[in-house]
């Protein structure tokens, strides 16, 4: 057989084929299953010996040329395709830049940002849980019985049924529950701070029915008051950019905590604004209640699956929206829910001014 005109036709046609589609129709007419070279192959296993040694070569070297051709032309067509695509299509570089993002971010994430990141230097890592949550991990694990008071006046949300397990199911009061599936996942030691929205029933001028928060928590041997207090004035002290902040601890009761301290910041008057700094009970200056802490009650740390005996902890609360307010000056917590683009405007951040410790986590201000 002649495999050599075999072999320039299949060459010429395939020099011949102007697109990928015509060319992937010859490779199936001659290198598919039923192909061509295929069958003559075939072929192979019904001669001799002999014949077999001097054909052999002969297809073998027939399938290699026109493969080799298949696999060339693909890529000449390939190339052509794209310099076809290049030279069609084009940017014009004289067009103006586009309008810079027209969105800002809300002072409460900008706040929840500049906190992650300060509490970051300080080696807290961010947990975050459900905001729907169950009686349990929002009430009984932090220390508040069914029949505790304090569960009656958190003026809870609850949903109407109960969950598989029987629990009643709730919108988060606090960011607790997030603690407490923390210390239950990671063990000890642990240093988080759990921010996001929490839910009250309760809605006035300085009220709103979801609200935001940031808890913080840490375990670990021997910790004491001494920490709990230095990590606020320092976390504080970066907040606010200032290094003259005074806290006072007054004691408290919260269910989660022995002892439990209300923490109060000295601020006084600056044209007609708060501004935190120096004692409270210097001239001209007075305390505000700015946050609430203790160390974690024995019983929220076997909750946690944590031996009380081993492992200690403080812990602590703050409002997000009250310290926002205070660093930037608004005066109604309604407009924060409102939506209101020219409040956005104004009080919002750029979305490409992040907040560090290297610049300023109130370098937008
Ligand atoms: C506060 C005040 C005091 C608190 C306690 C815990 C937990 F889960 F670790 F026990 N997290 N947050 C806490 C303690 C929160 O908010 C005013």
């Amino acid at each position: 057989m002649d495999y050599a005109a075999t072999g320039s036709q299949a060459l010429a046609r395939i020099a011949e084929s102007g697109n990928l589609d015509a060319l992937e129709a010859l490779r199936i007419e001659f290198l598919g299953k039923q192909g061509s070279i295929s069958g003559l192959l075939k072929t192979l296993g019904g001669m001799s010996a002999d014949e077999r040694q001097s054909e052999g070569p002969k297809i073998h070297a027939l399938r290699e040329d026109v493969s080799a051709a298949l696999a060339a032309h693909k890529d000449a067509l390939e190339s052509a395709a794209l310099e076809a695509r290049l030279a069609s299509e084009s940017i014009d570089l004289s067009l103006p830049a586009p309008a810079s993002p027209r969105g800002t971010i809300h002072p409460v994430s900008q706040v929840m940002d500049e906190l992650a990141e300060i509490f970051a230097d300080l080696g807290f890592a961010v947990a975050t849980g459900p905001e729907i949550e169950d009686g349990w991990h929002n009430f009984t694990a932090l220390n508040m019985p069914e029949s505790h008071p304090a569960r009656a006046m958190h003026d809870t949300f609850y949903f109407p049924d109960r969950n598989e397990s029987g629990e009643e199911m709730l919108l988060r009061t606090h960011t607790s529950p997030v603690q407490i599936r923390t210390m239950l996942e990671q063990g000890a030691p642990l240093r988080i701070i759990a921010p996001g929205r929490v839910y009250r029933s309760d809605s006035d001028a300085t009220h709103t029915p979801m609200f935001h928060q940031i808890e913080g928590l840490v375990i670990d041997k021997g910790i004491h008051l001494g920490h709990l207090k230095w990590t606020l004035e320092t976390m504080l002290g970066a907040f606010f950019e200032r290094d003259d902040i005074v806290l006072r601890l007054r004691p408290s009761y919260f269910p989660f905590t022995e002892p439990s301290v209300e923490v109060d910041t000295g601020y006084s008057f600056e044209g007609g604004r708060r501004v935190v700094g120096g004692s409270g009970d210097a001239p001209g200056h007075s305390w505000m209640e700015l946050l609430g802490s203790g160390m974690v009650n024995r019983h929220v740390l076997a909750a946690g699956g944590l031996d009380p005996d081993e492992w200690q902890g403080f812990a602590f609360g703050v409002g997000v929206d009250r310290l926002a307010m205070l660093k930037y000056g608004m005066n109604d917590l309604r407009a924060f829910f409102d939506g209101d683009v020219r409040w956005l405007a104004h009080y919002g951040f750029s979305p490409l001014d992040v907040p560090t410790l290297s610049g300023g986590v109130g370098a937008g201000a």
